[in-house]
């Protein structure tokens, strides 16, 4: 049992560099088996160090393999699939998610880059895919971040549609071509890499992230409770075995940091910022922490109902609008508040599929539909902020000169 999640720690540690000899493949290791693998130089020290913790014995059989072997790599690439076969109406493993974005961003380099965020509690590296048309003029910037929460599966399977429907439609779909003009599209597939990792081997209702509190007697923390605005008041719980848990300080925990690092950095670019959970059916709008509505409000959910309504129109799924605490109950230090108070009034919190039959465990049929009517109430949202920051840039506006100009003409034809 430990040497399998040993070499599952390997993986991930490694992002996906992994080279295994012997057994080609990671589910195909059994306790008391030997294992055969390569160690890149960089990362020696650590790995021994975590075999040693583990109490794995090893031995190390061929020093410096790059005298013995042309490529080291071809391990790697030998097993990489190709990203045109991959199955976005599937949920996956983080370890397919790694592959993913690593072979999109190879793919698609001339729109899609992937950036280190940071690292989780457990040591794994955060990747963000960044969305950008090259240009010259000035952009702002839109956040969507998928698993805050490990279970909601439903959300990671969106952040990776959103990117694929993006990369194949930028030259076709005239309002993906409009919106990346202006727009840089940051997203963050699984913010909580840790915990979804959790719900995919050992408890498939995880909420939380992993971080260990008094003496490793209990695990998590809420990480949409641990941003620093109203830190720990209601709909927040400082027991650590509670699934709201808001940890030990703001900000304590490594995901959350690595997240706020970056929005500190680009905020005064960032102009919609969305987070992506489910279930319940919402478009929810600032304040978690208390149930009086921001200045922004008016606005804020005229284009939530929109968004709404253009969803609605994909499959008949209704969505509520509203402020969270009037909607739901409060809840305080949530990254949406946190991201509001910033200044930037465009941020939401969208609670997918569904209303309450599968709750968490939305089934795989559901994927498709739920990412369809998704992917039109977001980009509703995105276009409208895109209207509003760039409104000369719109194409939309130029055929409505014609029908002036042409009215003009024909009323200076009648006067001579
Ligand atoms: O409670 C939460 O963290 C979210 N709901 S969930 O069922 N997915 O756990 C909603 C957070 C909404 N936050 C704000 N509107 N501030
Ligand atoms: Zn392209
Ligand atoms: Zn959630």
């Amino acid at each position: 049992m430990y040497l399998l999640s040993f070499f599952y720690y390997l993986l991930y540690y490694l992002t996906l560099q992994l080279d295994l000899w012997k057994p080609l493949y990671l589910e195909d290791i059994t306790s008391n088996s030997i294992v055969l693998v390569r160690i890149p130089f960089t990362a020696l020290q650590s790995v021994k160090e975590e075999l040693v913790h583990c109490s794995l014995s090893f031995d190390v059989l061929l020093d410096n393999i790059t005298h013995v072997m042309g490529s080291a790599e071809k391990g790697r690439l030998r097993r990489k699939r190709s990203i045109t076969d991959y199955d976005y109406t599937k949920y996956h493993s983080m370890e397919d998610i790694y592959n993913w974005i690593n072979l999109m961003s190879e793919k698609h380099s001339d729109l899609l880059t992937q950036h280190y965020l940071g690292a989780t509690y457990e040591s794994r590296p955060m990747h963000y895919l960044k969305i950008s048309q090259p240009s010259s003029n000035p952009k702002k910037i839109i956040w969507m971040d998928c698993g805050i929460h490990a279970r909601e599966w439903i959300a990671p399977a969106f952040c990776q549609w959103f990117v694929k429907e993006i990369v194949q439609n930028h030259q076709k779909d005239a309002r993906i071509k409009k919106i990346l003009k202006n727009l840089d599209l940051y997203v963050l597939p699984v913010l909580n890499i840790d915990g979804y990792i959790y719900s995919w081997t050992t408890d498939r209702l995880w909420r939380k992230s992993r971080s260990s509190h008094q003496n490793g007697t209990c695990f998590g923390v809420d990480l949409n409770r641990n941003f620093n605005i109203k830190w720990c008041n209601l709909g927040s719980s400082k027991n650590c075995s509670d699934n709201s848990y808001c940890g030990m300080s703001p900000v304590s925990e490594p995901e959350t940091k690595a997240v706020v690092d970056l929005v500190e950095k680009i905020k005064s670019d960032m102009i919609c910022y969305l987070t992506i959970h489910s279930y319940s059916q919402y478009i929810l709008t600032a304040y978690g922490y208390s149930r009086e509505l921001p200045k922004s409000y008016n606005e804020t959910i005229k284009v939530a109902q929109m968004a709404a309504s253009e969803l609605k129109k994909k499959h008949g799924t209704a969505y509520k609008v509203g402020s969270f605490a009037n909607l739901l109950y409060e809840a305080s230090g949530t990254s949406q508040d946190w991201v509001h108070d910033l200044g930037i009034d465009f941020s939401y919190t969208i609670e997918l599929r569904d209303n309450g039959t599968y709750k968490f465990i939305l089934p795989e049929d559901q994927i498709q539909p739920t990412c369809e009517e998704t992917m039109a109430a977001v980009l509703t949202i995105i276009e409208y902020v895109n209207d509003k920051y760039f409104p000369n840039r719109a194409p939309t506006n130029a055929p409505m000169l014609y029908p002036a100009v042409l009215l003009l003409s024909t009323v200076v034809k009648l006067l001579v």
